[in-house]
């Protein structure tokens, strides 16, 4: 007891000096700014607010926010897969790891490394009307920092173009198909993609069950079974696509969507910049910012244009301004030394990955991914292989058809093949998440390719 008392008083004695010297050096060397001895103005009190929820170290396996559950007046710390307790530190051995889903977490580190530029306040009045002062629902300043993004990295032609944002590019997928379908419901529009494709063309379609337009499934198989003269098809054409990385043009050659939510230099080397009637982008894979929920169209077609957005006005009448001001503030520091450091952060975290991936699998004949082939990028104006967001692996074995049993037997999780209209003989596997949940997928492949070789229980 004794002992305990002493130890606290020097140690209380101890942070208490500590504490005396902070303040000294914060009054001298801060310039004289006196913080402590005045009320905190409104932005410093949400400044202190969001730094002492982002000090929350969560052991580097997790994060706390601000919006998130409380637990004795403090957030929790919310984990990364297989990582559990308070602060996140413990490793659940035999855990199953998760390279579903397309959280694009891989650019988080960017992100805390430019902290001061891209955090936004945001004033309890900030813009409470519908519109803004010139009566449009968009900002003007934002759809100039998108055009700038364009211009920086040439992946896509804006000169003349009209833009709409959306609600992330999922609402502007079905726009488009709105804002190009027919308008003679005794002949709806034919809407198809190529396989593999990501399965919302086909979920939303179905989903607004339109009278305009109807899904009618993979371009290949379609094309072969029908004549396409006088055919009304709207056709979506991902480019680069998921779940294979592919870059994609057109197969009937009518009315197409371009959705280039992975044409970005982290993802593929930037050619020749796109130049199509309809092609929807996504700060989701840009920024990495899916949260927020924003994406832009860029539309040739003046009464097209209008179709989209009269579709956004309808179903929300504008999207939201907060998040606009976000949107603005990351672009902001997006295009800064013309997309160079968010770029080579970005693109070197990618083809790290791939590296580390082609190693591991390279060693294998019961699995194999993608061919990737070089191309010249005219944004890092070098030839360079593409670094996919999804590994598109296939399991060899004959009797393996189904490779998402086969991946989930060695606890790894990923996102099946008839998920995107193609055989379950292969299996997407996410590269974008966070760095835990890459190193997590890489020992796990690792183990699991080393049981190939001298080895007679394989499985
Ligand atoms: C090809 C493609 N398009 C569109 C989206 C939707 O993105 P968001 O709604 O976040 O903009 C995704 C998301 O994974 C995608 O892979
Ligand atoms: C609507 O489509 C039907 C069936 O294809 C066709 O017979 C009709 O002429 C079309 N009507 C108009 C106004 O185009
Ligand atoms: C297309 O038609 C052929 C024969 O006419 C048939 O075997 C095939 O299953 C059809 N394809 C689709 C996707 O329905
Ligand atoms: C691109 O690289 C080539 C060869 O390295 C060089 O000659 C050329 O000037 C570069 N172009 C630009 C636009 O920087
Ligand atoms: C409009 C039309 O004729 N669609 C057909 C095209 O081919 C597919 C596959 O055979 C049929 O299912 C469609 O009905």
């Amino acid at each position: 007891m004794e002992k305990t008392k002493k130890y606290c008083y020097g140690f209380c004695l101890l942070i208490s000096i500590a504490i005396n010297i902070l303040f000294t050096i914060n009054l001298y060397v801060g310039g004289g700014q006196e913080i402590s001895h005045r009320p905190l103005t409104w932005s410093e009190k949400a400044a202190v607010e969001a730094e002492e929820v982002a000090a929350i170290s969560c052991s580097g396996h997790g994060r706390a926010y601000v919006d998130g559950i409380v637990l004795d007046g403090k957030p929790v710390c919310e984990c990364h897969v297989c990582y559990g307790g308070t602060d996140c530190s413990e490793l659940s051995p035999g855990c199953a790891t998760d390279a579903d889903g397309g959280d694009p977490i891989f650019m988080e580190p960017f992100w805390m490394q430019h902290a001061s530029d891209s955090a936004v306040v945001i004033s309890g009045w900030h813009r409470m009307s519908y519109r803004y002062a010139d009566d449009t629902m968009m900002s003007k300043e934002l759809e100039t920092y998108i055009r700038k993004m364009h211009s920086v990295v040439k992946n896509a032609v804006t000169e003349g173009r009209y833009v709409v944002f959306g609600i992330g590019s999922t609402q502007l997928l079905n726009a488009a198909v709105y804002a190009l379908s027919s308008e003679n419901s005794s002949s709806p529009s034919n809407v198809l993609a190529s396989a593999p494709f990501f399965p919302t063309y086909k979920a939303q379609t179905v989903f607004f069950n339109s009278e305009n337009f109807q899904f009618e499934g993979d371009t290949n198989s379609w094309q072969s079974n029908n004549s396409t003269d006088n055919m009304d098809v709207i056709e979506f054409v991902t480019s680069p696509n998921n779940p294979d990385g592919e870059l994609k043009d057109s197969v009937i050659g009518g009315k197409t969507i371009y959705d280039h939510a992975y044409l970005w230099p982290h993802f593929t080397p930037i050619t020749d910049p796109s130049d199509h009637d309809v092609m929807i982008f996504t700060l989701s894979k840009l920024t990495g910012h899916a949260g927020t929920r924003f994406g832009w169209a860029i539309i040739k077609d003046k009464a097209i244009y209008e179709k989209v957005l009269s579709y956004i006005s309808f179903s929300d009448f504008g999207i939201s301004k907060d998040t606009q001001l976000r949107v603005l503030k990351l672009l902001k520091v997006a295009v800064e030394g013309d997309g160079q450091p968010l770029f080579r952060f970005s693109y070197r975290k990618m083809s790290d990955r791939w590296d580390r991936l082609t190693s591991v699998m390279s060693k294998s004949t019961r699995f194999s991914i993608q061919q990737r082939h070089p191309l010249h990028c005219n944004f890092f104006n070098e030839t360079r292989l593409p670094s996919p967001a999804y590994a598109w692996v296939k399991c060899e074995r004959e009797e393996e058809y189904d490779c998402g049993a086969v991946l989930e037997a060695g606890k790894i999780i990923g996102r099946s093949g008839s998920t995107f209209s193609a055989e379950d003989r292969y299996t997407r596997l996410s590269l974008i998440r966070s760095q835990d949940d890459f190193e997590l997928l890489l020992q796990r492949l690792t183990e699991f390719v080393s049981l190939e070789k001298g080895s007679i229980e394989t499985m």
